[in-house]
This record gives C-alpha cells, structure tokens and sequence, in this order.
C-alpha cells in the first residue's frame, strides 16, 4: 500500500475536482489496492492495478473502455442510467485512462457509484436473486459483444485442468515449504483429475459456445441499490473475456450459496444453501435464460463445482507458492480459504441430485 499524500497526488493528476481532497481504503476485493478519493465532496474509486495478476494493465484498462462504452450504448437504448448501470472510466488531464506512479504501477479512476452495498455474504435468497438477475442480465447485454477485440487479460482464467496442472507445478516446486501441511487437501484434489475436464470437453466437442463472460462473479463484485436491493451495477470488469456461461453462474453459486464466508475456518458453518441456489438460478436464468442452449443449462450445476473447486486449487497452489496472488490478512489464510472451499464441494456432491433438478425444472 501506499501513502495517502502519494495517493492524492496521484489522483490529482485525473481530471476531477483539484480542491480538498481525502482518500481511504475501500472495500474488500482480494486483487487490486482500492481507494475512495473524495474531492470537493465528490466521490471517486481510485485503484491501483494488480500487476503481479495482470501482466499487462494496459490491455486490462482499453478492454474494460471497450466493453463498458458498448455497455454505455446498450443501457442507453434500454432506457437506463449509464453513469449508474455500467462502471464509467474517468480520464487524467491528459486525456488518458490511466497514469503510472514511479514504480510503473498503473492507477486508473471510477465514478463512484452511491447508495449502494456490496455484501461478503447473501443476507436472503430474494437479495441474492436479485445479484442472480444482474450477473444474468450482464451476459445477456453483452451477448452482442464482438469477443475477438478482447485481450485475454489473464491466459486460461478458468481453464479448470490447466489450473489443476499449475496446482501440481506449485506442489512440485514446493516454493514456501508448505507441502507437508496439505496431503489431505492435494488427496482431495487428485480425486477430481479427470472431471475437472468437464465443461472445456463440453466446449471442444462444440456443446457449448465461447460467450463474453465476467469471469468474476462474486457476490461483492454487483452493486446492490441500498433501499431497494435491485442490482444496480455490475462491477470489477477487469476479467471480462471470451468464457463460459457456467463460469459465471458457478462463480456467483461459490461464494453466494455457501452459509458461511470464503475465508471461515470452522469448516462445520460451511455449508450449501439450497434455497440460495434456486434463487439465484432463478434470478440469472430469468435474465439470460433464452440465451442458453439446453446442455449449457444442464452444465450450470458442474459450473457451481468445478468454480468452487478450481478456487480453491488457485489459493492452495497460492499458500504452496508463498502467497503472491491474493491478498492475505494472517498467517494460513489461503489455506483457509483453500479448505473452506473443498469443504463446499463436498457439500455440494451431498445434494447433487436436487441442484440438478432445480435447473431442469427451471
Ligand atoms: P478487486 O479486483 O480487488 O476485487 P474491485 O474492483 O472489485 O477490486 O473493487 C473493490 C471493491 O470496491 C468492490 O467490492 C466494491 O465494494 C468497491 N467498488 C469498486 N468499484 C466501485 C464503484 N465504481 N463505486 C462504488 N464502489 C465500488
Ligand atoms: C479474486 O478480485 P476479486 O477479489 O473480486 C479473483 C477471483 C477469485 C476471488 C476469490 C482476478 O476476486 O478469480 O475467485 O478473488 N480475481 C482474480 O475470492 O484472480
Ligand atoms: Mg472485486
């Protein structure tokens, strides 16, 4: 992290107002450093970029340009408000979208959306129906995308057995010296070598097509309205890519159908909320329904697991490499995080039959 006085002399080189200016850390995002500039009362999310996750931020910055000035036109015509329905970039004086501080490191500029909440856990099912009918309704509204003129910001994203590979590159490299602590955990993965082939097979075998897909679904990443909880925005676009319909269903159901949080150590609190997965089957489907082809349907289940696992591969293979990818807060919290998740597929597999039946229904 920064200074503040290096923050605010950053931010004053974007084109917003030059008078009193705070700024404090904001929000709970586990990639980039995330700021609430307030200046002359005005409000303002100032970011600096991951560049250990994003190797490229530039190519992150013109696809988020992209998508959200075609989200701006399609917004427009459905009769909403852009400045509140889509992230808006905001420029430097210089006309530019984003500034480098003395390290290289790139910051870029938001509005700030109010009135709204972003929660770490679903309160209701009707709240998170609602976050199920945002998600939805940004992959129907960018169905029209062209998905060619995206850069892949981060290669292989959710290529589920490419994570599992790089799982085992972290266990043989055993960087940090953790191995010893996780043979259960690396026991449970290894059970799931061939199914995590599941959904790319899908796709090769030309089942399910490519779409533009968030690719980071989680609960806090929709802005919900604060009065009436409608999903208002649908934030953090830095993953946006060609992806996988399940993907983005299978992201939300990780972290939003699990009763406790992503990072909960009593593993006994962790577990699946059926009533949470209908609703937000319900929610997205209702949204982005008739876009789907019927396997994609059928598939919204193995996207639930086959996210909730292959999260928690990248934080074990993260604990195994020494913690550089997420944002860690004390000692063990990848693998925290890395058994709260396999603890979720588990629960997942005890009530198999019924999500699949949910969706068929649906
Ligand atoms: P990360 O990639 O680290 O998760 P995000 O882009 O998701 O970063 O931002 C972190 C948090 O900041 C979000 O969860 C949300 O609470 C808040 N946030 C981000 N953008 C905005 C915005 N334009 N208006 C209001 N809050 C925002
Ligand atoms: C990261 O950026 P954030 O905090 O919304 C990660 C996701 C993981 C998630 C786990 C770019 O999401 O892929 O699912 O943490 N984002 C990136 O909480 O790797
Ligand atoms: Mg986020």
């Amino acid at each position: 992290m920064c200074g503040i006085e290096k923050i605010l002399e950053l931010a004053r080189r974007f084109d917003i107002p030059q008078g009193e200016m705070t700024a404090a850390p904001f929000g709970n995002g586990h990639i980039n450093d995330t700021y609430r500039v307030v200046a002359e009362g005005e409000s303002f999310i100032f970011q600096r970029v991951n560049s250990y996750v994003f190797p490229n931020p530039a190519e992150v910055i013109e696809n988020i340009e992209h998508v959200t000035e075609y989200l701006c036109g399609i917004i427009d015509k459905e009769g909403g408000d852009p400045l509140r329905e889509t992230l808006t970039l905001v420029k430097t004086k210089d006309g530019a979208y984003f500034t480098r501080d003395d390290d290289g490191e790139v910051w870029r500029m938001y509005l700030f959306i109010g009135d709204t909440i972003s929660y770490d856990l679903p309160d209701t099912p009707a709240l998170f129906e609602l976050s199920g009918e945002a998600f939805g309704r940004f992959q129907k509204q960018m169905g029209g995308f062209p998905a060619e003129t995206l850069h892949e910001s981060i290669h292989d994203f959710h290529n589920t057995p490419e994570r599992y590979r790089q799982l085992m590159d972290a266990v043989e490299r055993n960087e940090a010296g953790r191995l010893d602590e996780v043979e259960a955990e690396l026991a449970f993965c290894k059970q799931y070598e061939k199914e995590v082939c599941t959904l790319v097979d899908a796709l090769k075998a030309g089942e399910i097509p490519l779409r533009v897909t968030h690719n980071d679904t989680k609960l806090n990443n929709v802005l919900l309205d604060a009065k009436t909880g409608k999903g208002v925005c649908v934030i953090d676009l830095d993953t946006v890519m060609p992806g996988l319909a399940a993907y983005d269903f299978g992201d939300s159901i990780r972290f939003g159908a699990n009763t406790a949080e992503e990072d909960e150590k009593n593993l006994e609190k962790v577990q699946f909320s059926i009533p949470m997965f209908e609703a937000f089957a319900r929610g997205f489907l209702r949204e982005a329904g008739s876009t789907l082809n019927s396997r994609e349907v059928e598939l919204l289940p193995m996207g639930a697991k086959l996210m909730t696992l292959e999260c928690g591969m990248r934080f074990l293979a993260d604990y195994l490499n020494g913690d550089k990818y997420f944002k860690v807060h004390r000692p063990g919290h990848n693998l925290d995080r890395a058994r709260n998740q396999f603890t979720l597929v588990k629960r997942m597999e005890e009530h198999w039959e019924e999500m699949c039946k949910i969706v068929k229904n649906m």
